[in-house]
């Protein structure tokens, strides 16, 4: 630190602002912080032990060389009505340079000169601004950040130029202080003219700054004269003339200690403020984007519900075509009962194989076949529906992604790398849906399907829908029958049979199939449901697979906007705190 005396209350507050500003980073860095900004915020962090830099700027030919020359009372900087400076000279203190003895620093001149006040402030003479060399403008505009405070010299002959508003306007951001000098006045017939062209940079600055600037009236070459005169009068007269000597004073006097403290405190906090400002700004921007992909998220994952319930429902339906094959066998059951076990049929009871064959062609008939086909009509819509879905949501993501590439204007700086990204995910997305749906095989994962429900169908059912399951039953209630009417007609007992066995028999018989049926109807019921809720929930997850890398993008983003914002909120009040303080000093 190059201040000569600091109380410990200035120390705590330079301690306190340093480490403000160092934490500033991390949410800056959060935020892909453009790396000028980042570098602007480092410098204001180094900034806090420069001396203080007083930066003269203005249009070129205004007299800002001829304004320090006349300060140092010395011709150290080159004058011309041509633009003669053309990069940024540093005057610190030091051996008297030789002439034309500056030293390069990157674009940047050092140039010493051992003037006492030197020590304590450093001055910086600029190109100035000026359409003609756009390189100058810029050169001078990148100095500015660095300024503690800022000396804007502009000619009596055009006060307040175009170029010198427009400079104004885009550095005023920064909130430097800024003292205006009217160079030149010697070519002003009177002092009311000079009070005329006060009076308008007055109102000028006042409109651009929003506060009454503070403004010295000058010229530099009546200073410079003054100074190296050897005629007594003359010197005189060019002094008061030059009416220099109020801004020399303030300069290197109003300028005091204190002053140039609370300026040098106020200037990192400037730039930092600015900079949180600005990122609060392009968060804001970028959850503005972020509600439109969270919206395009919460569309699809609707679109899967809907999808979800609707395969539910419909599903209900298919199952009942397979319901109904097993309720017609169970009618047609009940009726070959009904025609068979009855009295006059007693031959045809005692031969079990006849029985058999009919009831395995009039009752159990194309059970099997149906129960297939069923499952296979039921396997083709499933497929069906998944490979629909597939392609709503595909064009769905491509209508979002088509959409945001019309919106894809960037305003802040930052914001259009980050709508870049996010486009370029939404466009990878939509590629991987519809690359998955153009090498979405229908025929091979029906194939699969099937293969997979078919087995949980045999295994559960198909197996006793034919001959051994039923015709096991069968066998067993004939065999019962036949051995009471064996039994009965030994007896002499013929109507007994007809009135109690037989109905009895009959009703065993139904009662029997109906159950077999109804346990059959439910195990079938069970594995198809069982295949069908497990090709739905895979169906779903590869959709949201394919749309991760997005919405994982949309999820952390939402976070590091979330914490930075709360970050940069949290800096922006304690930084307001420290310019009280720093005000206050
Ligand atoms: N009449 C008059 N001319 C000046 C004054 N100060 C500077 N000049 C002239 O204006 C021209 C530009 O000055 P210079 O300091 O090089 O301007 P810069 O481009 O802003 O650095 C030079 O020819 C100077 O001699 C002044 O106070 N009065
Ligand atoms: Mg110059």
């Amino acid at each position: 630190m190059l201040y000569r005396f600091l109380t410990e209350a200035d120390e705590r507050i330079l301690q306190a602002e340093r480490s403000q500003l160092v934490t500033l980073r991390r949410p800056l860095a959060a935020l892909d912080a453009d790396s000028d900004d980042m570098a602007q915020l480092d410098r204001a962090i180094l900034q806090l032990d420069e001396l203080f830099l007083l930066v003269v700027v203005g249009e070129f030919n205004a007299g800002k060389s001829a304004f320090i020359n006349a300060l140092l009372g010395q011709h150290l900087l080159p004058e011309g009505v041509t633009p003669t400076t053309t990069q940024v000279t540093v005057l610190r203190h030091g051996e008297a340079a030789t002439p034309g003895g500056a030293t390069e620093v990157g674009e940047m001149a050092l140039l010493s000169h051992p003037i006492e006040w030197l020590h304590d402030i450093n001055i910086v003479d600029t190109p100035g601004t000026n359409a003609i060399i756009r390189r100058h403008q810029e050169i001078t505009e990148e100095f500015v950040p660095r300024a503690d405070l800022i000396l804007f010299v502009t000619s009596a002959d055009r006060p307040f130029s175009e170029s010198e508003r427009l400079f104004l306007q885009r550095i005023r951001e920064w909130g430097k202080k800024i003292v205006f000098v009217v160079n030149k006045i010697d070519i002003l017939e009177t002092a009311a003219d000079v009070d005329r062209i006060v009076a308008f940079v007055e109102t000028n600055g006042r409109e651009l700054l929003g506060r009454k600037p503070v403004i010295f009236p000058i010229s530099a070459r009546l200073a410079q004269r003054a100074k190296e005169t050897f005629d007594a009068d003359e010197r005189t007269r060019a002094w008061a003339g030059s009416r220099f000597e109020r801004l020399e004073d303030y300069i290197l006097h109003t300028l005091d200690e204190g002053e140039r403290l609370r300026l040098k405190l106020a200037n990192p906090l400037g730039v930092a403020l600015l900079l949180t400002e600005r990122y609060l700004g392009l968060a804001r921007a970028r959850q503005e984007l972020l509600k439109d992909d969270i919206a395009t998220i919460r569309t699809v994952e609707a679109q899967l519900a809907a999808y979800e319930r609707d395969m539910r429902r419909d599903f209900k339906y298919h199952l009942s075509h397979v319901d109904n094959v097993l309720y017609g066998m169970a009618e047609r059951g009940n009726r070959f009962f009904d025609e068979t076990i009855r009295l006059s049929r007693i031959l045809d009871l005692i031969n079990a194989d006849r029985i058999q064959g009919l009831f395995e062609r009039e009752v159990v008939a194309d059970t099997a076949a149906q129960i297939e086909a069923h499952t296979l009509e039921l396997i083709d819509w499933i497929v069906a529906q998944e490979f629909k879905e597939w392609q709503d949501v595909t064009e769905y993501l491509g209508r979002r992604a088509a959409r945001h590439a019309d919106q894809m204007i960037g305003p802040v700086s930052g914001i259009r790398g980050f709508e870049l990204h996010r486009q370029a995910l939404l466009e990878s997305v939509g590629q991987a849906v519809r690359a998955a749906v153009a090498t979405y095989d229908r025929n091979a994962e029906a194939r699969a399907l099937a293969e997979s429900v078919q087995i949980a169908v045999a295994e559960t059912a198909i197996v006793e829908v034919g001959a051994i399951g039923l015709g096991a039953l069968l066998v067993k209630v004939l065999a019962v029958t036949v051995a009471d009417v064996t039994g009965l007609l030994a007896a002499g007992a013929v109507a007994a049979l007809g009135l109690y066995v037989i109905p009895a028999r009959r009703r065993r018989a139904q009662k029997d199939l109906q159950e077999k049926i109804t346990t059959l109807r439910a195990r079938l019921s069970q594995a198809l449901t069982e295949q069908f809720e497990a090709e739905l929930g895979r169906s779903l997850a590869r959709i949201r697979e394919a749309m991760r890398p997005y919405t994982r993008f949309i999820e952390t983003q939402q976070t590091t906007l979330d914490e930075s914002q709360a970050a940069l909120r949290e800096a922006q009040g304690a930084m307001a705190a420290l310019k009280a303080q720093i005000e206050a000093i």
